[in-house]
């Protein structure tokens, strides 16, 4: 594997859930696969689960890590072409791409949207810029417009908490006092489409509504008790506005996902990518809840991480 910035990298989802499942099994087993190799994790934004469980993962694997906060601890970072450089910005992206690629065998960048101007952010361009200007492999720590290493860490929970041949997996809209970005909804759609074994329900109110690039033929409903009927798992996340792009518009709590929610479901399971703000996006009735995936979900992160950086280095022998 060359990049991991989509599901469209992978060649094949069920192998690597498989692989992810095979390495939590007996993470001892992987200890040589990374040897004498670097890992550089470098981020743009804020990150709990993402720095730790990819820092844990390539551990598994017996590799290095650096990890660099370039927005707090780099030089202010220029990214447009052919730029005269003589402001505030030091450094341009295509030097510190291609010099980083010269200390780590793979890199990891997370760069969130500005969520001002939607084709910018749905350019990507951070990411992209790091895959053309730099000499190893990228891996994509969440970008403007999707977070597959959280999507296959998702996807590896479902199977693991369901053998039904069709799973009915809602991925609803909550409410959130931000607005927040649409990777997570984007990249899950994504990946559930993939899945055989999935059928896909997306519910969030009128003006939520994500670009069908990334929910296909998934059905859509503003009428969320409707979706949650007999659904297996419930995915709940908030992200801003599509038709008011990155703004709050809709505060209605009634979208919270409350036990009164989950008792619509068929015993549906629960789940978050994390953070989660509680008592907003979900109760702490429901996310306390034997039902409730969060740790679950949480802990997978790990096993996705090695599967890709497994797959990575497999690549370079
Ligand atoms: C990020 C997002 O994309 O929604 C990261 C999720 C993995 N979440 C946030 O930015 C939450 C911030 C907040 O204020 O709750």
């Amino acid at each position: 594997m060359e990049k991991f910035l989509s599901v469209n990298d992978v060649q094949d989802v069920n192998e690597i859930v498989q692989s992810a499942l095979k390495i939590k099994a007996n993470p001892e087993a992987y200890g040589d696969v990374g040897k004498n190799k670097m890992l550089g994790l470098l981020f743009f934004n804020p990150s709990l689960r993402t720095r730790l469980s990819t820092q844990r993962a390539a551990r598994h694997l017996g590799m290095d890590v650096m990890v660099m906060n370039i927005d707090k601890d780099g030089w202010k970072i220029e990214t447009e072409d052919g730029v005269v450089m003589d402001s505030d910005k030091a450094e341009h992206l295509k030097d510190a791409a291609a010099v980083i690629s010269q200390y780590c065998d793979i890199i990891g960048v997370r760069s969130f949207p500005s969520l001002q101007n939607k084709e910018e952010d749905y350019a990507d361009s951070i990411m992209k810029d790091f895959v053309k200007y730099a000499k190893s492999p990228i891996v994509s720590l969440e970008s403007a417009t999707r977070h597959p290493l959280q999507s296959l860490a998702d996807l590896v929970t479902i199977r693991e908490n369901s053998d039904k041949p069709k799973k009915k997996v809602v991925l609803t809209w909550a409410p959130h006092p931000r607005a927040l970005p649409q990777a997570v909804p984007n990249s899950f759609a994504e990946w559930m489409n993939t899945a055989d074994d999935v059928e896909l329900i997306i519910t969030a109110p009128e003006g939520y509504e994500l670009d069908p690039e990334f929910t296909g033929n998934a059905k859509f409903t503003t009428n969320q008790d409707e979706a949650l009927k007999d659904a297996d798992f419930v995915y709940a996340k908030n992200w801003s506005s599509t038709t008011e792009y990155g703004k709050v518009v809709c505060k209605d709590n009634s979208w919270q996902i409350t036990e009164e929610k989950m008792a619509l479901t068929d015993n549906g399971k629960f789940m978050h990518c994390l953070p989660i703000r509680r008592n907003v996006v979900a109760s702490d009735a429901v996310l306390d809840s034997e039902n409730s995936l969060i740790l679950e979900e949480a802990n997978n992160r790990t096993f996705a991480a090695a599967a890709v950086l497994n797959a990575m280095l497999e690549k370079e022998d």
